[in-house]
């Protein structure tokens, strides 16, 4: 573990005693990470088996936002929660959990990013069950719900998922509800292909988990159809669908039931709070509501100042032109009265908004719960397609547009010229149905639900939508943009120089090439070798982009605010690990010599270099 190169602190006195103290110091800081190893390999064994212990003990947060943080997109106060949060997160999380400490833990982590774009390693080691912070603002701790609400049906529809974070999401659900408000879960298997997911659920549930119902439909029918399936197998009074790699937090049930209770017309959802792709942490999401663009895209948008008025606003139900689609709750008959889903829509994407505007053209109403928090897995890519390559999102979409948008849709042509030629299939039924409950217009919609929305007024605007859209992977890879932007705080500036040597971590190209790798070269003070890190741990070199460890050797990307494979930790400072929680890996160097690529490296690895953090002191000079 050890590496024979060795330490010099750099600019201290060269004395013989400091030499040896800071031998004794860094066998120390080694010891006690080998023991924190050791520790967690065993840990994660308990993990890693079907039934891990539930914590005991459960983290509440109260939150509480000032009356007029919407103005900011609640940007202050969010990143003082955040920070908050950060801070109250279990040091396992922010540490190791998902440190690659053999090969196979490596294959377990490439291969989940593969099959399911987030990081099943971390997943996996968090088990079943797990202490996740209480996100929720501070009154609602004192909200009063009715003793008698109606049941629930849970739906869960699943195609591939990783089995840990689908077992994960029901015990959530049966750890956080109420038991009598449970009717059933229902788990629909959409024909999933992979390993042997579908048989493991099901003998788990047989013998862990009685209350859940596992189905399976005979072939593959995307998340609408799989949805209404599950629907039709439920009994209970309301319908309360979830994806499959989420993690509801305190209480999040009895605010949507109440809410339908009160008013069976009402459709709800809660606030959809984030967990990290990379290391599963969870963060709450700020009070924002639905919209969309005239692509047909479904965007997030600040909640109109005159609906948080006072403290109280930031708990009662708050309305919503559309939502994100995959949380919500409602009546069941009144899910089959409005037409449940539209049954000739594929695979993924546009039944968001379909559902939103039948809702509020057909008496409706589409409110977000505050007070009900549930966190989702927000991945960067969708790691599955459709079987037969279609883009399933601009079909769904052009059955929207031409059932519900009457002479609106030409904005959406005029975005996607493109897909006016595009077949969608038979909509009579849906025109039907639109006509048989009497559906009010999207104008009208428009006018009295989302008025907030601008028509794309001139040639110049819709042109310039069409370049956004364009910009935009149709393949559904687009980025996940955080909500806020952030004003970065660096906590630090130094050069990484290997321990025991001349040399420094520097970009092989300018620091404003985006995808430069590094490599090693003598120590100059240029901007080029100059680090800067930020309070979320991202290491910037020059003030410019984020040292990003994707793949087997980190490279310079564009900050992207989310963490992951752009934080980094050091537990100190000399003859310091560099480590990457997301990847699970450490800054290394095979072989440490002039001009070679620094590398992403298994921490225990010898070849995982030691760095020394060496603070600046001289004035910068020009990159060489
Ligand atoms: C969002 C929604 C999602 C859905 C989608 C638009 C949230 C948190 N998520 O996308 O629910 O409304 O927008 O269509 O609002 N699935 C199947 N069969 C398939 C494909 C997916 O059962 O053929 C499942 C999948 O395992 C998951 C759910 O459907 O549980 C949603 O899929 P996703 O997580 O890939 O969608 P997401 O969250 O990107
Ligand atoms: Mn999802």
């Amino acid at each position: 573990m050890r590496s024979n190169i060795t330490v010099k602190i750099v600019g201290g006195p060269r004395k013989c005693n400091s030499f040896l103290l800071g031998v004794v110091f860094a066998s120390v800081t080694w010891t006690v990470i080998i023991i924190l190893y050791s520790r967690l390999v065993k840990e994660s064994n308990l993990n890693s088996g079907r039934l891990s212990p539930q914590p005991s003990s459960l983290m509440v947060v109260h939150e509480f936002l000032p009356k007029d943080a919407h103005n900011k997109g609640n940007v202050e106060g969010e990143d003082k929660h955040q920070k908050m949060l950060a801070q109250l997160q279990p040091k396992k999380l922010e540490n190791e959990i998902g440190m690659v400490r053999s090969l196979e833990e490596q294959r377990i982590r490439d291969q989940g990013y593969k099959n399911h774009a987030f990081n099943t390693l971390v997943s996996h080691k968090l088990g079943y069950h797990r202490e996740i912070p209480d996100t929720r603002n501070a009154l609602c701790a004192d909200q009063k719900y009715p003793d008698e609400l109606p049941s629930a049906s849970i739906v869960i529809c699943f195609f591939n998922e990783d089995l840990h974070t689908l077992l994960r999401s029901v015990h959530s659900v049966i750890d956080r509800s109420p038991k009598k408000l449970i009717h059933e879960i229902i788990l629909v298997d959409d024909n999933s292909n992979l390993d042997n997911i579908h048989h493991e659920i099901e003998a788990y549930c047989k013998v862990h988990l009685p209350i859940v119902m596992v189905v399976k439909t005979p072939r593959r029918e995307g998340l609408i159809r799989a949805r209404m399936f599950g629907a039709k197998k439920a009994s209970g009074d309301v319908l309360v669908f979830l994806d499959s790699h989420i993690e509801v937090n305190r209480d999040w049930l009895q605010p949507l039931l109440a809410r339908i209770q009160e008013d069976p017309k009402s459709v709800v959802t809660p606030i959809i709070d984030i967990i990290n792709a990379d290391t599963f942490q969870y963060t709450p999401s700020p009070l924002v509501r639905g919209g969309f663009n005239w692509g047909l895209h479904f965007k997030w948008e600040n909640v109109p100042q005159w609906n948080l008025e006072n403290a109280a606003d930031f708990v009662k139900p708050i309305k919503s032109p559309t939502m994100a689609g995959g949380l919500f709750a409602m009546k069941r008959e009144y899910f089959e009265e409005l037409g449940a889903y539209d049954s000739g829509m594929n695979i993924w994407g546009g039944e968001n908004l379909e559902l939103s505007f039948r809702v509020w053209m057909c008496g409706g109403h589409l409110e977000i719960m505050p007070c009900s928090r549930v966190g989702h897995v927000f991945r960067r890519r969708r790691p599955y397609g459709a079987p037969d390559g279609e883009d399933t999102m601009t079909r769904n979409s052009l059955r929207v547009a031409h059932v519900w948008m009457d002479d609106y849709k030409d904005y959406f042509f005029k975005v996607r010229p493109d897909a006016r030629h595009l077949s969608y299939g038979d909509i009579s039924l849906r025109l039907k149905l639109r006509e048989n409950l009497q559906c009010k217009s999207f104008d009208w919609y428009l006018k009295n639900v989302y008025p907030e929305l601008s028509l794309p007024s001139s040639e110049k605007e819709s042109n310039r939508l069409k370049n956004k859209w364009q910009a935009l992977d149709p393949g559904g890879k687009k980025k996940f943009q955080p909500w806020h932007a952030r004003q970065r705080n660096y906590i630090s500036q130094y050069q990484i120089r290997l321990t025991g040597s001349n040399l420094c971590v520097q970009s092989e190209k300018d620091v404003k090439t985006k995808g430069s790798y590094l490599n090693l070269q003598p120590c100059l003070r240029v901007k080029s070798q100059m680090w800067y890190e930020t309070d979320r741990h991202e290491l910037v070199l020059a003030q410019l982009l984020c040292l990003d460890g994707t793949g087997d050797t980190p490279r310079l990307s564009k900050c992207h605010e989310m963490g992951g494979l752009q934080e980094w930790q050091h537990p100190g400072k000399v003859e310091t690990a560099i480590y990457n929680m997301a990847a699970g890996t450490c800054l290394g160097s095979d072989d440490p010599s002039k001009g070679n690529r620094v590398t992403m490296e298994l921490c225990t690895k010898p070849t995982a270099a030691k760095w020394d953090l060496v603070v600046a002191r001289k004035a910068l000079e020009p990159t060489p």
